[in-house]
């Protein structure tokens, strides 16, 4: 209700629509702090309340808060609300997809299915936040009707093992996987890349080892990798029952996701080309792997890291609600120029198609009707979008 009060009350102060915005120059320490990116982030939400559509309005918009900010009564309420999805029946057409069994399921099925158009490409950044959003539209349906909270990974740099999002408690998404000692360290070499990157074994391993979805069954997959996302052969396959793995790790939280890589992620890119590319670790345009997106994937670990399947993991939804709000963020410091999309409609665009545009049309069927990704260039636009970050 604060939330509420609070965002009308910046509607009626801000008044004509702000040409770009030139945030102060911040100060390294400011920058390391989280300060910077608070007030980043301030901006953002000010630019926002200029641009409500037909639809959205104050008192209909979801406010979307870091999960510490939650309090724990509406964190615990949140977590019922995840099982309710994880406990409701698939709606997929009968004999669909056989081992899709309940509506959790299925939204991890939509993600898997569309794997290699929505990676990689121009779709990645639009998808993902249509994808989320659907999820949130569901946790609607099931007594959550707050925005979906995201993971600020910044503050668990020293961490995720230590943050109260995987503590274990009945107001975390569980804690970390089963430790599973003696294990190697991986190699990371997405396409493009000539040189490898190492990452340690993380705290865990194994399944959630206790709290809120150690109990959690999976079903779908894994799915083979053959050198490309090619759309999956077989959905006929058996349910493969079992449960999700996590290994939370710092390092690459140390390496990608600090508040002066988020923060640097948003000042220094002109261009969508450059924010995208950069924000996804794309060999194409960064210089490592990795980075924002792939740093919370990592620093999760385990079913996280499955790109077809990471929905599967509870945290997937807030890793992603941050990774969009960094776009969020850094599209409102320029809303006119910054509302397009960068690469084709492949992953890396295997095989060659086109360059993505903002009249192409996403769809999440059965959760979400096709829409314009022009459409979901507004966070307040209300065809359908109405959310905001705080
Ligand atoms: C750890 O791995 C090494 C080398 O693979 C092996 O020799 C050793 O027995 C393992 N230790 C345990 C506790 O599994
Ligand atoms: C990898 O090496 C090739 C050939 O030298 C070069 O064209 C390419 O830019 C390099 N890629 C990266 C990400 O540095
Ligand atoms: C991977 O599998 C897909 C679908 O079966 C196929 O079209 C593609 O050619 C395969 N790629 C490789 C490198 O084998
Ligand atoms: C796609 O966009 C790139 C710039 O990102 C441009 O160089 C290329 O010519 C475009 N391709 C087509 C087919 O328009
Ligand atoms: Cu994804």
């Amino acid at each position: 209700m604060k939330m509420l009060t609070s965002s009308i009350l910046l509607v009626a102060v801000v008044a004509a629509p702000a040409l770009s915005l030139h945030p102060p120059a911040f100060s390294q320490s400011v920058i390391d702090s989280g300060s910077a990116l608070k007030t980043l982030n301030s901006l953002a939400l000010l630019e926002a309340h200029t641009k409500f559509g037909p639809g959205c309005n104050p008192l209909k918009l979801k406010i979307r808060q870091e999960w510490r900010r939650i309090s724990k009564p509406r964190r615990r309420k949140f977590i019922a609300a995840v099982k309710c999805i994880q406990a409701k029946p698939s709606i997929l057409p009968p004999n669909q997809v056989p081992a899709s069994m309940t509506l959790y399921d299925d939204l991890a099925w939509a993600h898997a299915l569309r794997t290699g158009l929505v990676h990689n490409s121009g779709w990645f950044l639009p998808f993902h936040r249509y994808y989320i959003y659907a999820y949130e539209k569901a946790l609607g349906e099931c007594g959550w009707d707050a925005g979906l909270p995201y993971w600020e990974w910044a503050l668990d740099v020293n961490g995720p093992h230590l943050s109260p999002l995987f503590d274990g408690s009945d107001t975390s998404l569980g804690s970390d996987g089963v430790f599973i000692s003696n294990r190697t360290a991986s190699v990371l070499q997405p396409p493009g890349f000539n040189s490898t990157t190492i990452i340690n074994p993380g705290t865990g391993g194994g399944c959630i080892r206790e709290g809120p979805f150690s109990d959690l069954v999976i079903r779908l997959g894994p799915y083979a990798f053959n050198g490309s996302f090619a759309p999956l052969p077989d959905s006929q396959q058996a349910a493969n029952p079992r449960c999700v793995t996590r290994d939370l790790n710092a390092q690459p939280i140390q390496m990608w996701n600090t508040f002066r890589a988020v923060t640097r992620q948003i000042l220094d890119y002109d261009n969508i080309q450059d924010f995208a590319g950069n924000l996804d670790g794309d060999s194409r345009v960064a210089n490592e792997p990795g980075r924002v997106h792939g740093g919370g994937h990592i620093g999760i670990g385990g079913t996280a890291r499955d790109v077809r399947l990471s929905p599967y993991e509870p945290a997937f939804w807030l890793h992603h609600a941050n990774v969009d709000r960094v776009w969020w963020v850094w599209q409102h410091l320029d809303f006119e120029t910054r509302r397009g999309v960068w690469a084709t409609r492949t992953w890396f665009n295997i095989p060659p198609t086109d360059n993505a545009t903002v009249e192409d049309y996403l769809e999440i069927e059965p959760h979400a009707p096709p829409r314009k990704i022009r459409e979901l260039m507004n966070s307040v636009g209300g065809s359908p979008l109405c959310y905001v970050y705080v």
